[in-house]
């Protein structure tokens, strides 16, 4: 058998895209919930375009997602049937601390999340929780600019003393920042930044970057203080480069990317600034603030494994002629000939799979853990809501192909594999309800018109079978 007796099997969401009930239950305001769908949205998330506030103009499908808030009972009890063993989900953080600066958290908020851990223990699905996924109170943005002031440092692990203790026992599996290298790409979604005019956003982002990476450090320090059981991962959105041509300028450029990305998980897992980067940053002219004690608490508080997210390859070039973008990711990365892409443009790439399991175990030689995969596409249900999804099932099928090579025949220690969206969710990169990667069908569209009705697509009962069998058997039939 390829996977390990206890392989963690199962699904992945993210808070502001599914639960909806932003202002319910004393939940605070956060930047997640001001993303407009539209064309606004890239320079919402990526802090060029300020959007501190609702307006009339604007359509914010995460208020009310897909409700999960009020029906996770019903998403739960599905996620059981399919035999998950484990739930992926992340904590509002303005849900426990609604401005973020309290003192005193929101009890209503952190009765949510028990209610809700006890519910997956009924089914025997472990839960596995994102302290941050992308998510930052407001208040915090407003007040002090976000991860860009060291403030945030305290109010995080704050929020970490809160649910170790609270959850302790319900909860031993954590991520401390959900794609900590979003910062780079999307830091008002990933970071709340907000770039004023004229401001040096590289100095930004690094500095702040600093920040989350020390407070991930303090998380992974209570977390094992607290409960030696708890185990702390890190997450990266992952995918490795590509060189576009055997043009050793290429290849460079390849290594130069994928380190722009390693760079956050080489402080997480090996405990301090990789010497490349520190070069770059001098070169850069970046200057990094590092409080004392910053060092140590990096150094001594490495995470148990590595998590990241797994959707494409991207490709690597200096040939000005061949820069023709993607569309539709926030990574840019050229068109690579050899591979189709999903409706998004998204290029499908199992064995970049393997590629990027084997580059990371090679690299940090710790537990890997996939929490996010899966193909985002468009779903014509029938009159009961059915979908017949074969696409996503063959997308599905040689991605795990691709992971079992990797366990059985590369070596790799692999913890699980959660699929993003396993429930229909709101897009992070696009905000649409039409963009789906669930098993479970919900009936909602980009407007959000729809009964909210849950049912079950073809690759529920697929994915069903793949738990059952623990991989063995991937056929469509
Ligand atoms: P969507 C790209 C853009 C935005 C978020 O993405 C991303 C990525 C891919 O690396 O990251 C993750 O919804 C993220 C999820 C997100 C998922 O990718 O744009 O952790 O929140 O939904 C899929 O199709």
């Amino acid at each position: 058998m390829a996977f390990r007796k206890d392989f963690l099997w199962g699904g992945a969401t993210a808070a502001n895209q599914c639960e909806g009930g932003y202002d319910q239950g004393g939940r605070g305001l956060a930047n997640v919930d001001l993303a407009p769908v539209g064309k606004d949205r890239i320079g919402v998330i990526t802090g060029e375009q300020k959007m501190f506030d609702f307006d009339d103009d604007h359509f914010y499908p995460a208020k009310n997602a897909i409700d999960m808030y009020h029906r996770y009972k019903e998403d739960i009890a599905l996620f059981g049937e399919m035999g998950f063993k484990t739930y992926r989900l992340s904590i509002a953080w303005s849900r426990i601390f609604p401005k973020g600066d309290e003192t005193e958290p929101n009890e209503d908020g952190l009765k949510f999340y028990e209610d809700l851990f006890k519910e997956c223990h009924k089914y025997n699905i472990e839960p596995l929780v994102t302290i941050t996924h992308f998510d930052c109170p407001m208040h915090l943005v407003e007040k002090y600019g976000a991860w860009r002031s060291r403030e945030l440092v305290g109010f995080y692990e704050n929020l970490c003393q809160v649910i170790f203790n609270r959850y302790k026992g319900l909860v031993k599996y954590w991520l401390t920042f959900n794609e900590i290298n979003m910062i780079l790409h999307a830091p008002f979604m990933g970071a709340g930044l907000y770039f004023e005019p004229g401001e040096n956003k590289e100095q930004v982002k690094y500095q702040a970057a600093h920040h989350e990476l020390v407070a991930s450090a303090i998380a992974t320090k209570i977390a094992h203080e607290v409960d030696p059981e708890n185990k702390v991962g890190c997450m990266l959105a992952a995918g490795a480069y590509y060189p576009y041509s055997c043009n050793p300028e290429d290849v460079w450029a390849s290594r130069k990317n994928d380190r722009e990305n390693y760079f956050f998980i080489d402080v997480q897992s090996r405990g301090e600034y990789p010497a490349y980067a520190i070069k770059e940053l001098e070169r850069n002219g970046i200057e990094i603030k590092m409080a004392d004690g910053d060092a140590e608490l990096l150094k001594n508080h490495t995470v148990d494994f590595i998590s990241f997210s797994y959707y494409s390859s991207r490709v690597a070039t200096t040939d000005p002629d061949l820069l023709e973008k993607t569309e539709g990711n926030i990574f840019a990365s050229i068109k690579n000939p050899y591979l189709k892409a999903s409706e998004w443009g998204w290029q499908i790439d199992p064995l970049g799979l393997r590629i990027t399991l084997n580059d990371l175990y090679d690299r940090y030689q710790k537990p890997l853990f996939i929490v996010e995969n899966g193909l985002g596409a468009v779903d014509t249900p029938d009159e009961n809501g059915y979908v017949e999804d074969d696409y996503r099932i063959n997308y599905l099928a040689e991605h795990l192909q691709a992971m079992k090579d990797a366990v059985e025949l590369d070596g790799v220690d692999l913890l699980g594999y959660t699929t993003w969206g396993c429930i229909d969710l709101v897009s992070a990169g696009t905000g649409e309800m039409k963009k789906r990667y669930g098993f479970i069908y919900v009936d909602r569209d980009n407007d959000g018109n729809g009964s909210l009705k849950r049912s079950k697509k073809k690759s529920f009962d697929w994915y069903k079978k793949v738990i059952t069998t623990n991989g063995e058997d991937l056929s469509n039939d």
